[in-house]
Order: C-alpha cells, then sequence, then structure tokens
C-alpha cells in the first residue's frame, strides 16, 4: 500500500530554466540590413482591432507601413537587451533565426555570413552572461522567395532548403546551443491563420484543409529530418516541438459535447503532437483525413523517416483557453489563432483572450500524462495595453496577476509528478503582435518606445513586472507576491 502521509514539496525543481522569448520577425528589425533577404513578415501590413493585416505580394508597397521591418529595433539594441535579461536573471532565452538573413532567397547553396555573424555575437553574448540560448528554426519568417516561387510549405521542395538552413546552424552553433525548437506553433496549420504564418502559403486559394495539412506533413517531415541531423551533428543536442497548445472545455456535460471537446484536442493538439513525439499519425487522424476528403500525398520513406526524428521534449505556448460545443452554439470570443466560445467563468484580456490560469496546469497533465517526455512552456504573458504613467513608470500590476497566477498552477503541476524543466515569458522585451501587427498589444517585461503611427525612439524602460520577475528567478520560485 502507498504512504498517503508522503509530504510533496511544493517546489520548482533546481536548474529550472526560467527566462523570456521572442521571434526575430517581431522584435529583430533591420530588415534589409546586413544582407538579409525579405521574409514573408515584411510584406504584412499593420493592423489594428478594426483593421486585419493585409498582405501586399510581391513586396512591400510604397505608402503602406510594415511593423515588423524596423519592429523593436533588437538587431541595434541586443547588446543592452541582453543586459537587460541578465539583470532579471534569465537562465534561458528563447529567440528565433531569422531563416532570410541567412538564406536571403532560401534556396541559395551558401549561406550569407554577414547574417551569421549577427547571431554569432548574440549568441556569445548570452552565453558570456550564462544564458542558455534557445533556438526556433523556423517562427513565423519563411524567405518570401520560397512563397512566390515555390508556393511556401504545400511544396515538398522546401524540406530540402528547411535542411539546409537547419544543417548551417547545428554546425556552425555545435558546443554553444543545446536547445533546439523545429517549427513554431506547427498546429496552427489546423487553422486558417496558420496557412500564410506558418507555411507561407500566399494564395488564399490555398487556404484550405487539404493544403494546410499537406504543408504540415511536409514540415513533420522536415522536422523529423532535422532532428536525426541535430542528433548525429552532437549527440548533445536536445531537440522540442513547439505546439500553441488548445485548451478547449465542453460548453456543456452532453456527452456530445464531451466527445466533440475530446475531438477539438485530437485535431489540434494530438495529431501534430503525435507524429512528432510518437512519430506517426493517430487513427483519429486518418479518420479526419477521410472523412474531410484530406489525401496527403506521403513519399514511401515518410513513415520511417517520423519514427526515426522523435524529439527530446514538448513545449507549448499557452495563453487562454476557450469552450467549445457539438452545436457550435453561445457567444463567441477570440484566442490565440482562433475565436471559440466564451467561458462565463473567466476573464478575458483587452483583446478577448480569456485568462486561464487553472488550465495551465491541466494542459500540463494532460501533456506529460500523454507523452512523458520533459515539457516547457515557451510562450504565455499578457498582451496588454501599458501606459507610461507621470513618475515615468510603468506599473503593469495586471500583467504580474497574470504571470503569478500562472507560475502558481506550474508549480502545481511540477507537484502533480509533470516533468517541466522551464519557462520562457513571451515578448519579455515589447515586440509586434503576429495577429494584430499592433505595438499597442504589449506582452514585455521590459518597454519599447515605439508607437503604431511608427513614432517612438526605441528606448528601453523597466516595467514593475521586470523587478517582480527578478525576484521570482532569484528564489526559484518562491517570491511570488
Ligand atoms: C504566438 C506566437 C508569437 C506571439 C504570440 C502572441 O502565436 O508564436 O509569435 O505573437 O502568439 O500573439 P499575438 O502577438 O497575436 O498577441
Amino acid at each position: 500500500m502507498q504512504d498517503n502521509k508522503i509530504t510533496i514539496e511544493k517546489k520548482f525543481p533546481e536548474g529550472f530554466l526560467w527566462g523570456g522569448a521572442t521571434a526575430a520577425n517581431q522584435y529583430e528589425g533591420g530588415w534589409d540590413e546586413g544582407g538579409r533577404g525579405p521574409s514573408i513578415a515584411d510584406i504584412l501590413t499593420g493592423g489594428s482591432v478594426d483593421k486585419d493585416r493585409r498582405l501586399t505580394p510581391p513586396s512591400p508597397v510604397k505608402g503602406e507601413f510594415y511593423p515588423n521591418h524596423e519592429a523593436t529595433d533588437f538587431y541595434h539594441h541586443w547588446k543592452e537587451d541582453i543586459a537587460l535579461f541578465a539583470e532579471m536573471g534569465f537562465k534561458i532565452y528563447r529567440f528565433s533565426i531569422s531563416w532570410s538573413r541567412i538564406f536571403p532567397r532560401g534556396d541559395e547553396a551558401q549561406p550569407n555570413q554577414e547574417g551569421l555573424q549577427f547571431y554569432d555575437q548574440v549568441i556569445d553574448e548570452l552565453l558570456k552572461y550564462g544564458i542558455e540560448p534557445m533556438v526556433t528554426i523556423s517562427h513565423y519568417e519563411n524567405p518570401l522567395y520560397l512563397s512566390l516561387e515555390f508556393g511556401g510549405w504545400k511544396n515538398r521542395r522546401l524540406i530540402d532548403f528547411y535542411l539546409n538552413f537547419a544543417k548551417v546552424l547545428f554546425e556552425r552553433y555545435k558546443g554553444k546551443v543545446k536547445y533546439w525548437l523545429t517549427f513554431n506553433e506547427i498546429n496552427m496549420l489546423t487553422q486558417p491563420f496558420g496557412a500564410v504564418f506558418c507555411a507561407g502559403m500566399l494564395d488564399p486559394e490555398d487556404n484550405n484543409e487539404q493544403a494546410r495539412f499537406q504543408a504540415m506533413h511536409h514540415q513533420l517531415v522536415a522536422s523529423a529530418l532535422a532532428v536525426k541531423m541535430a542528433h548525429e551533428t552532437d549527440s548533445s543536442y536536445k531537440l522540442g516541438c513547439m505546439l500553441a497548445y488548445h485548451n478547449g472545455y465542453p460548453c456543456t456535460c452532453r456527452p456530445e459535447d464531451v466527445l466533440f471537446a475530446q475531438q477539438h484536442g485530437q485535431l489540434h493538439n494530438s495529431i501534430a503532437g503525435d507524429v512528432h513525439v510518437r512519430g506517426a499519425y493517430p487513427g483519429f487522424a486518418y479518420r479526419y483525413f477521410k472523412e474531410h476528403g484530406i489525401t496527403l500525398e506521403q513519399a514511401p520513406e515518410d513513415e520511417k523517416l517520423l519514427k526515426d526524428g522523435t524529439v527530446d521534449f514538448f513545449t507549448i505556448s499557452y495563453y487562454s483557453s476557450c469552450c467549445v460545443s457539438a452545436a457550435q452554439d453561445g457567444e463567441r470570443t477570440a484566442g490565440n489563432g482562433a475565436e471559440n466560445i466564451k467561458n462565463p467563468y473567466l476573464q478575458t484580456s483587452d483583446w478577448g483572450w480569456q485568462i486561464d490560469a487553472l488550465g495551465l496546469r491541466y494542459v500540463l497533465n494532460q501533456i506529460y500524462d500523454r507523452y512523458q517526455i520533459p515539457v516547457m512552456i515557451v510562450e504565455n504573458g499578457l498582451g496588454a495595453v501599458d501606459e507610461v504613467s507621470s513618475d515615468g513608470k510603468i506599473h503593469d500590476t495586471y500583467r504580474i496577476d497574470y504571470m503569478r497566477q500562472h507560475v502558481e498552477q506550474m508549480k502545481e503541476a511540477v507537484c502533480d509528478g509533470v516533468d517541466l524543466i522551464g519557462y520562457t515569458c513571451w515578448g519579455c522585451t515589447d515586440l509586434v503582435s503576429a495577429s494584430t501587427g499592433e505595438m499597442k498589444k504589449r506582452y514585455g517585461l521590459i518597454y519599447v518606445d515605439k508607437h503604431d503611427d511608427g513614432s517612438g525612439d526605441f528606448g528601453r524602460k523597466k516595467k514593475d513586472s521586470f523587478y517582480w520577475y527578478k525576484r521570482v528567478i532569484e528564489s526559484n520560485g518562491e517570491d511570488i507576491e
């Protein structure tokens, strides 16, 4: 019999990886400097809540505003920003390498040395402070040329271009970078949002399930091959997948709703998750494909390739949860990449995303129960309007509250037995919003003077959350008040 008097220690494990996360297209700027070629993010105009972002292929148009061109200028502020990360005590920093900075068109044989030199400096600076670099190889920034010339990821040829890029990174950063993520939020391809952002498929005609699942298949094969290549390059490399984790509760306890919620999770999380971790599509994927007229073109060797390239750890972005119902009825509200039914028990952010810290404990348990490999939260945070107060400071207590509640639930999940290895809050320095293209939707612990009308001098300021997070890290999650 089990001893039910065992005292459970509510603590984060030693060596827990606290840090922050960004993506090149939303943060870096310097879009036409250092030999960089344009990426799909460079033809996305600014947006606002009432005016969605627009694409202007084949190139940026004079007179339009493209917030990602300058973003919040990490390209010229990297030294200062990394010093601020170090001051907060970051153990890890997740960032992406802009593909078109290394391969300006995407199909070249040789990389752009100037682009690599930029990341050499960044990585060396992180290591100088003892911060572990974590690289996302592809984060919403496919080279534009690959979209215009090849139609994006629905074309299998992109696998080789991606592997060429990954190979350069694995060889160059051997002994310096240990943690790698192959694709950001690969499962966004189950939603219309993913066609452009994940797959660089710019033609609206390609925004259908057939093309999106085909693109996802190519990315899953590319990911598996990259995992294999990385392990062969350096056996200490740790390769992870990254999913935007969808947490859809059934609207009611009607069995129809409960089953619908399960199927929602299978479709949006488990298809990609299972291929990444188990190396094969689950049965329900084949049923879904059949019933929805989706025919995946697979090469004969794909089955083996997927099996041979399974990931070492599982990472997620988690911002909110939603409700789902078989009847699809009920008031709707926004979320990461998709709109769903409102939960009457939850509050929302200014952008309608429902705040659900308890849901984070729920999904961490769900993931660990299913896969039993280390889990990491690589994006979480609150997109909010921050104002500089008359005292010159940014009192973002709402962000501290949000993060505190989530950190508390992470600790609960650790007590539940989840092998949680780290947490990188999203947009640790203010950056451009992916979905709306706004600067107004800020996530940072570090404020950047840059605004939606293009004004601002890129000056950095520590928000109240900066000091709070510093204490959290210093105390390994004990001091969260
Ligand atoms: C995730 C992306 C990030 C980031 C975040 C917040 O999907 O990986 O790139 O942008 O969402 O989303 P948003 O900026 O739309 O609020």
